[in-house]
């Protein structure tokens, strides 16, 4: 349908100012909701995830085209139910103990929550018992930590350990990241997955979804 390609389009190149008025447009046409947010608006962001990738679109751009996937998702949601609201799992996601880099952490979030995961943002300088209780409260598919420092990467070792001693393991993947962190790291420490970036983050948990 040619509007869901506008809606597409208009994320894509971040136009902010248009884009509550094309998903109105899309709504008074008759055309489906959820058909809207996961073909145009998630559609667009589907768009972005691999030219990000590719270096072919930078952070700012990318940040861009997510407020305004947010804006035009702010119409449609009043006219679907929480359980209509597609979701292809619940993420929660925070920077680990001692460490107040957020700005990859929030690419993280953007990216995932335009790809239509439900995310739990715990911010930065997260503890590891803090992880354990919003397993517990949230009970999340996934749990992502993420250390940009090499002071505070062996917090997330820190945070595994505590969440298997919560015998809670076995009921989340996961995922870490962060400029000092690696596969190889990754693998000592029991994480399930490791990604360089947010695109390939999302590729991950799409992966242990499936
Ligand atoms: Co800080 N800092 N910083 N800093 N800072 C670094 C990380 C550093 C490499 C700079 C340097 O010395 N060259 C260095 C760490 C050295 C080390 O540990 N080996 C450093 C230091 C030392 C510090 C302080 C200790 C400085 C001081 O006070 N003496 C201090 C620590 C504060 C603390 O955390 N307790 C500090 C403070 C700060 C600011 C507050 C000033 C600011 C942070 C602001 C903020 O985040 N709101 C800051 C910044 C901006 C940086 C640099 C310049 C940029 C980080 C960034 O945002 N990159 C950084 C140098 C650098 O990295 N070149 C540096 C852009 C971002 C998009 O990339 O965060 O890597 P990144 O995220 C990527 C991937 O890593 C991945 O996807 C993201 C998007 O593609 N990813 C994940 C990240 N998390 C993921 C999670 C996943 C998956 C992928 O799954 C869950």
């Amino acid at each position: 349908m040619a509007i869901l390609e506008d809606i597409q389009n208009c994320v894509l190149d971040g136009e902010l100012d248009e884009i509550k008025d094309l998903v109105q447009k899309a709504v008074d046409e008759g055309i489906d909701p959820a058909a809207i947010i996961n073909d145009g608006l998630i559609g667009g962001m589907n768009i972005v995830a691999p030219l990000f990738k590719s270096g072919e679109m930078f952070v700012p751009e990318v940040m861009e085209s997510a407020d305004t996937m947010n804006e035009g998702m702010q119409v449609v949601k009043p006219l679907i139910t929480d359980a209509d609201m597609p979701t292809k799992g619940k993420v929660i996601i925070g920077t680990v103990n001692g460490d107040l880099h957020d700005i990859g952490k929030n690419l993280v979030v953007l990216m995932m929550e335009s790809r239509g995961y439900t995310v739990i943002d715990m911010g930065v300088d997260v503890k590891e018992e803090q992880f354990v209780e919003a397993i517990k409260e949230h009970k999340p598919d996934i749990v992502g930590m993420s250390s940009l420092l090499t002071t505070t990467m062996m917090k997330i070792d820190d945070t595994i350990k505590m969440i298997n001693e919560s015998g809670l393991r076995d009921q989340v993947k996961i995922i870490i990241g962060g400029a000092p962190i690696s596969q190889e790291f990754a693998d000592d420490i029991g994480a399930d997955g490791y990604s360089e970036d947010a695109s390939t983050a999302v590729e991950l948990c799409d992966r242990m979804m499936a």
